[in-house]
């Protein structure tokens, strides 16, 4: 099995896995094939392959049709202006705002923070450059300076042997970037007093730090802590209302007023100025309000998923380091890859995807039960042992 431009073929020619998002996915014919058995063809699939995958409550769905909406472009929409606001205070910064994914929330925050010909320090498995299509080289003119840290974390004793020296052929540091939880780590916390030093550090050498805190709210229900306190340092913050807490479109950008008035210009540059976006804005204040407080039980769920799987033969992941919604764990030892460990799966309804050729990754999210957890179990221990 060979990777081709676009996914991966099975021997037989068939496009079984696509690669999307830098994720490779089980593609629409394997789980078209998946669905044709008659007992499955009434079931429906338990998808792990992300919380990007959630189903918009139907709290939101009403708050949609009725929200009211103007130009988001004159700043005139009441609902845009009332989330940025509930955003801002929530987060105790002095302003916020609504971009349309977390892709360019973190990328206009790093045009903001950066200039061209500069460097970025982060963890070398950082979404900004893994899986934001090298927008950072495109659109900011910089390059990242990366360094490897245990289950994502990296520490201002790393960070500071990375700054650049102030010759003139060196690419000049200018934007420190954490991301919380990790994503491609396993959904890893970011300790706080680890994340305190490298804001204080960084500060000290008139250097930003951005967070990408895409899962912000899974990482302070972990902690037991409110996003305010753990993001009180940060410069910027990046965070998502369209993964873990089910909004259908948005994200936001928090920081300084100052910082936000220039994101507004990036953010119209990148072609992010909406126009009657309080429809989308609707589901998200209620993502904001009301969805926090159930993250709880996808790490239950997430936990509950890593230790079964810490019994099965030839799976590799340590459960106790799963805290969020993320785990990820090596399939090398069943002999399978994650194309095929995907593909059997994907036969029985359950839809997860691979970060590379030996690590799975499964989210929990809103639309997955703890019942739908344990029925997964049972599908990896038919697939593993070939039932
Ligand atoms: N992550 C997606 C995919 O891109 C992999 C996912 O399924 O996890 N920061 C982090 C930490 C993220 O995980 C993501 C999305 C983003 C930024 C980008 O957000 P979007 O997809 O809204 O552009």
């Amino acid at each position: 099995m060979r990777p081709l431009a676009h996914g991966l073929r099975d021997d037989g020619r068939k496009l079984i896995s696509v690669l999307v998002d830098g994720i490779y996915m089980p593609s629409k014919l394997a789980q078209f094939e998946a669905s044709q058995s008659v007992e499955r063809k009434t079931q429906r699939a338990i998808d792990l392959r992300s919380d990007t995958v959630t189903q918009p409550t139907p709290e939101m769905r009403r708050a949609m049709a009725e929200a009211e909406v103007a130009d988001d472009v004159y700043g005139e929409d009441p609902t845009v202006n009332r989330l940025q606001e509930r955003a801002a205070q929530i987060f105790q910064k002095e302003a916020a705002i609504f971009v349309p994914t977390g892709t360019m929330g973190n990328q206009v925050a790093i045009r903001v923070h950066t200039q061209h010909g500069q460097e970025i320090i982060c963890e070398e498995r950082a979404h900004f450059i893994n899986l934001e299509s090298a927008t950072v080289a495109a659109f900011s003119g910089c390059q990242p300076r990366t360094i490897y840290g245990e289950d994502g974390v990296i520490t201002w004793e790393q960070i500071k042997k990375k700054i650049a020296p102030p010759a003139y052929y060196r690419a000049q540091t200018g934007l420190i970037e954490l991301e919380n939880t990790g994503s491609l780590a396993g959904g890893t916390v970011f300790p706080q007093e680890v994340a305190d030093e490298i804001c204080d550090g960084a500060h000290e050498m008139g250097l930003p730090v951005h967070l990408d805190g895409a899962r912000i709210f899974n990482a302070a229900t972990a902690m037991g802590k409110s996003v305010a306190e753990i993001t009180r340092k940060f410069d910027s913050v990046m965070f998502c209302l369209s993964k873990g807490l089910c909004a259908p479109v948005g994200s936001m950008l928090v920081g300084s007023k100052a910082f936000i008035d220039k994101a507004r210009v990036f953010r119209k540059a990148m072609g992010g100025g909406m126009r009657q976006a309080g429809v989308l804005a609707a589901a998200g204040l209620i993502a904001l309000e009301k969805m926090p407080a159930r993250l709880k039980e996808d790490h239950e769920n997430a936990r509950l998923l890593a230790e079964g799987l810490a019994e099965i033969k030839g799976i590799k992941i340590d459960a106790k380091k799963v805290r969020t919604n993320i785990l990820v764990f090596s399939v090398v030892g069943t002999g399978m890859d994650t194309t095929e460990f995907s593909r059997k799966l994907a036969a029985q309804n359950v839809l997860a995807a691979g970060i590379d050729a030996e690590q799975m990754r499964f989210v929990t999210h809103n639309d997955v039960s703890r019942e739908d957890c344990r029925k997964v179990l049972e599908v990896v221990r038919a697939a593993v042992y070939g039932k």
